[in-house]
């Protein structure tokens, strides 16, 4: 156990972890049920083009999400232009500023607009006010964002939608098994999006599923997945190659298996952070609703640098160096980013305030008690010495090489 900070590795000590401990480390589940899925597929020769185990796999994710289609996509960037492009979309689409690029990307790549939001200052959900203060004659979609395995507001969204003749599609990509007011993610808005990407709570290497319970928007969605091709073989819509292939569906089948088994594993892991940074002045651990379902496939915490003395992109550093991979997931905030960022930029107070603070700390079933309580010790080490050890970052930093 480190004593001083002389014993960060940042400052000379030995690193906390000889072997990396990160976020997103995937969750493959059984090996050995991955690998005859595999021979399986092999032996078929049916390796994409809706094959078997794609089917399998989205009567799954539908069962999961409670909902009467399910579209297994590449990836759910992807997912979210076929969901937006089924749709009928045009113009702008307002969406909250905190979320991961993918969700402006998805919009903009296909010649729509994003218009960022703002969020909950305490949930950093889209904020349904804001969202309604920036509809306008140009609006075609709001896209809703289930942040870290909370889900969005979606009562007070798709009424809004509802009212002003919008699309409402929801970025589920953290939301799979998550609720609200007891509802499963998956039938809110016109359609949802999950994601299945190595670092999700289920993975499919690469991969996304769009969910709708609307019978004509999944087979518009069906048909564009595979360039627009109907039944009959022809080409009927403009399309899109969007195909999830056999062996993703083979991991994902596979992740599914463990699903439960990890969420749980998960709720463990977030308790157990909960509890070992209680009382840390300065750090907060980002509280789910415990009448809710969650994955929880993200622990966040907030780190208030004027109590902690190292800001956030500090303490990423120091635990850099204990050899664990921690993440602002999601700073920058959207609207500062590159290709969206006007000049000067607009103020979106609450999304920045959170994205200049959190942290995604590991977790998942890779990430044991074990590892928590000693990320923790580090933690409370460096925020029981926060100034010295901003001080001594700072001249790190500055000395010149
Ligand atoms: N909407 C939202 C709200 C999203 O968060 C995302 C994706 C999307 C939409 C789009 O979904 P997809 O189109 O990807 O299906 C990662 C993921 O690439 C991205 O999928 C995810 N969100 C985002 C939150 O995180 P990075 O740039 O942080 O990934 P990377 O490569 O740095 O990986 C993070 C850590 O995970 C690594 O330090 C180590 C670990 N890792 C990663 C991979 C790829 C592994 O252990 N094994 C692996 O195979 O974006």
């Amino acid at each position: 156990m480190k004593r001083t900070i002389d014993d960060l590795a940042l400052f000379g000590g030995p690193a906390a972890f000889l072997n990396t401990v990160t976020v997103g480390r995937p969750s493959i589940g059984d090996r050995a049920r991955f690998e005859s899925r595999m021979a399986w597929v092999l032996n078929n020769e049916w390796l994409t083009n809706s094959g078997p185990l794609v089917s399998e796999f989205e009567a799954e994710v539908a069962e999961v999400a409670g909902v009467r289609h399910c579209v297994a996509t590449s990836n759910a960037t992807v997912g979210l232009q076929l969901a937006l492009h089924a749709a009928g979309v045009r113009g702008e689409v307002i969406m909250p500023a905190m979320t991961f690029a993918a969700t402006p990307h998805a919009a903009a790549w296909i010649g729509l607009e994003p218009v960022f939001c703002d969020v909950d200052p305490v949930t950093g959900l889209v904020d349904p006010d804001d969202v309604k203060r920036r509809i306008t004659e140009r609006t075609g979609a709001v896209v809703g964002v289930h942040l870290w395995g909370q889900v969005a507001p979606v009562d007070e969204l798709d009424r809004l939608a509802h009212e002003h003749g919008l699309t409402m599609i929801y970025d589920a990509a953290h939301a799979l098994g998550c609720t609200r007011d007891g509802r499963r993610a998956g039938g809110f808005g016109d359609a949802e999006v999950f994601s299945f990407h190595a670092t999700k709570v289920v993975t499919s290497f690469e991969g996304g599923a769009l969910v709708t319970n609307d019978d004509t928007l999944a087979a518009r969605a069906r048909s564009m997945h595979n360039f627009g091709l109907g039944q009959g073989g022809q080409v009927e819509l403009m399309g899109t190659n969007a195909k999830m292939s056999e062996s993703s569906a083979a991991m994902g089948l596979t992740s599914l298996d463990a699903f439960p088994a990890v969420c749980e594993h998960n709720r463990l892991n977030h308790d157990l952070y909960a509890g070992e940074l209680r009382g840390v002045k300065g750090l907060r651990v980002h509280e789910l609703d415990g009448e809710e379902s969650s994955n929880y496939q993200y622990v966040i915490v907030s780190v208030d640098g004027a109590q902690t003395g190292v800001d956030r992109d500090g303490i990423i550093a120091v635990l850099a160096a204990e050899q664990v991979v921690a993440k602002p997931y999601f700073s920058p905030p959207c609207h500062l980013m590159a290709p969206y960022r006007a000049d000067p930029p607009p103020r979106i107070e609450n999304a920045e305030w959170l994205a200049s603070q959190v942290v995604a700390l590991p977790t998942g079933p890779a990430v044991s008690s074990e590892d928590i309580r000693r990320i923790c010790d580090v933690l409370r080490l460096v925020v029981a010495n926060g100034e010295q050890v901003a001080g001594r970052l700072a001249s790190a930093t500055s000395t010149p090489t």
